[in-house]
């Protein structure tokens, strides 16, 4: 169970994905950190730093105010150890979010399902084929829902994936019933003793409404006493996508319930910053990181792993 977790390969992928965000926004500071000291160029540098970063603005004012209350009152203050703590409070998650899809779900009642969500081309089917690489490599038995009936394309690159990985795909044909598709995927994944059943869905954004319907439909759909299987709702986020990508999030997470975040293409931006602004303006878990176009480019989001990978 802790394969991706807290581990060597976690650091490295998080440093790796991060490298672009660094050499945008953290070179600045490092001047600040080497003098050991705010004055008012630093405040200023800082606060550009961290709203280049697409940290949002509201988030970089509430950063800046506190380490200057904290610096107002003693003057002991390492500039380098305040922004840490600062970022990592920021990031502060008490419901062990992880533990939700990696943690005791999976010796529970069988099999958890998980619902990925978001919009066309954040990277949905990608992760989803990241999640049930994952899963395999813990040993689960895996089961793909491709609940996208909207494109063809949809469906044949799912199906690429599951050939791929060698997991059992439930599938219509283009325009079939995504509701349906997720009914059947679930009673396959009970049948055949499924420990992960993974539902893709389609993310088109000019019939939002539709599209709510669609997928509170489907919800609904899984949430049938009948199958009592326990759950997760993951909205994917395209991380290149930044603040802007933010009110289409919101847009998803008002209208459905989610459980936690799968910020894909962290390695395409150079504002990873964005991880802050989300979790303050969505208030979602940040879970997954994909790192890459390959499978195995993911990994479990560790806060602290990646204030420390932000910072070092
Ligand atoms: N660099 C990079 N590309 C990604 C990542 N995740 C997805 N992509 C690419 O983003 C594009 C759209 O992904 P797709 O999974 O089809 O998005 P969907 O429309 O939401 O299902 C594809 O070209 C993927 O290869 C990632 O973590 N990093
Ligand atoms: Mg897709």
């Amino acid at each position: 169970m802790k394969f991706f977790h807290r581990n060597e390969r976690t650091k490295q992928t998080t440093e790796k994905a991060l490298r672009r965000t660094k050499d945008a926004w953290f070179k600045p500071l490092t001047r600040i950190f080497l003098n050991n000291r705010f004055d008012d160029a630093a405040w200023n540098t800082l606060e550009e730093a961290l709203i280049s970063s697409d940290i949002g603005v509201t988030t970089a004012m509430d950063i800046i105010e506190r380490l200057k209350t904290q610096f107002k009152s003693s003057h002991d203050n390492s500039p380098f150890l305040s922004v840490k703590n600062e970022l990592n409070r920021l990031l502060e998650n008490p419901n062990g979010p992880i533990e939700t899809v990696l943690g005791d779900n999976l010796s529970g009642p069988k099999p958890l399902v998980i619902l990925m969500v978001g919009v066309n081309g954040g990277g949905k089917t990608t992760s989803v084929a990241k999640l049930a690489n994952m899963y395999k490599q813990l040993g689960k038995k895996v089961l793909l829902g491709g609940a996208d009936t909207f494109r063809a394309a949809a469906a044949e690159q799912l199906q690429v994936w599951a050939d791929r990985l060698d997991v059992d795909l439930v599938s219509n044909e283009t325009g079939g019933d995504p509701g349906a598709i997720a009914f059947d995927s679930i009673r396959a994944g009970i049948s055949r003793k499924a420990d992960v059943v993974i539902i893709d869905t389609a993310g088109r954004l000019h019939t939002k409404n539709n599209l709510m319907d669609e997928l509170s439909k489907i919800n609904k759909i899984l949430d049938r006493d009948e199958f009592s299987c326990p759950r997760a709702t993951i909205l994917v986020l395209d991380a290149t996508t930044g603040q802007n990508g933010l009110s289409q999030a919101e847009y998803f997470s008002t209208s459905i319930h989610c459980d936690g975040i799968f910020l894909a293409k962290l390695d395409g931006s150079a504002k990873g910053g964005f991880v802050f602004g989300i979790k303050e303006k969505l208030n979602l878990p940040i879970m997954f990181v994909g790192t890459g176009e390959n499978v195995e480019d993911m990994s479990v989001f560790e806060p602290k792993t990646f204030v420390e990978a932000l910072l070092s």
